[in-house]
């Protein structure tokens, strides 16, 4: 049986972020997504301009109608959320749908690179880290890790000994799982490695243990990267495959993009050239084809 997610997140038309990014991920990794829309909008919030059709007071049609269609999903997938009222939608959602052989993977879309993003007011971080609370799994970058945890990203970052911004970062996530999610994926940590290489790495913690996957270090900030990252872990999750196989996956998926947009001169905020990688993320027995 196909899996199913429900995926909650805005339809943007440039940014190749949220929406976009996780229907074509899900879809070429054998899941099927059910997007709910929380907003519609002309592009993604850092352009310069943009025109944003607010869905919030839609989404409770979202679970109405599909509660009445007795729809059941293997995992709820949440993103980038703009309000408070949309937020309390999400919890409602959750207590309709979120049963016990469902997963619930948040992506706290909070900021990056140590910036929040304007609509951020304190009561929403608030809420955000209830929801967060609540996830089998959360994703977020470091930014948004010490947002949930109220550690200062300036002082966490001018940690120069690698080992020791791995450790700190490894008990703030500890900390959090305690009354919280059973795994983080902590991404974007910015570190040399012993031979003086600049490189990123995403840090998976949970109860048991952390391991630590690194790339290279591209030096810039793609629009959407976090939303592609976590769309693999979601889908990968409902397929069966194991996290830091997912972590690994998804991180030579996003440097072959990285790497072809920064050689392509792609702006930042078009976000990057994944389209023709879909296929690295193909459940494996289509990637070896089919035998005749
Ligand atoms: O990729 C995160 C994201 C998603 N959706 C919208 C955004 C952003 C980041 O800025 O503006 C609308």
């Amino acid at each position: 049986m196909t899996k199913k997610i429900a995926v909650i997140n805005d339809l943007s038309g440039f940014g190749r972020c949220s929406l976009t990014a996780a229907i074509s991920v899900l879809s070429v990794m054998g899941v099927q997504a059910c997007p709910l829309p929380t907003a519609i909008l002309t592009a993604q919030t850092e352009y310069p301009s943009y025109y944003l059709d607010d869905y919030t007071d839609k989404m409770e049609h979202y679970r109405l109608e599909w509660e009445k269609m007795g729809q059941h999903f293997d995992g709820i997938y949440t993103g980038y959320v703009a309000s408070e009222t949309q937020i309390r939608q999400i919890f409602r959602f959750i207590d309709t749908f979120n049963k016990p052989d469902t997963f619930l993977l948040v992506d706290p879309v909070m900021g990056d690179n140590g910036h929040t993003y304007d609509m951020y007011t304190p009561s929403l971080l608030e809420q955000m880290q209830l929801l967060a609370k609540q996830a089998d799994i959360i994703t977020p970058n470091l930014t948004e890790l010490c947002l949930l945890t109220g550690e200062d990203y300036q002082h966490l970052t001018t940690i120069q000994d690698t080992r020791k911004l791995m450790n700190m970062v490894r008990i703030l996530g500890e900390d959090f799982c305690i009354d919280g999610p059973r795994d983080i994926i902590v991404t974007g940590i910015h570190f040399q490695d012993d031979d003086g290489n600049e490189q990123m790495g995403n840090l998976h913690i949970n109860k048991e243990s952390s391991s630590l996957f690194s790339f290279p270090y591209i030096g810039r900030h793609y629009s959407g990267t976090g939303d592609l990252f976590a769309s693999c872990i979601a889908a990968g999750i409902a397929r069966g495959d194991s996290i830091p196989a997912l972590i690994k996956m998804a991180g030579e998926f996003l440097e072959l993009a990285l790497i072809d947009s920064v050689k392509e001169g792609v702006p930042c905020n078009d976000g990057t050239n994944y389209e023709q990688y879909l296929s690295l993320l193909l459940p494996d027995t289509d990637k070896r084809g089919t035998n005749i």
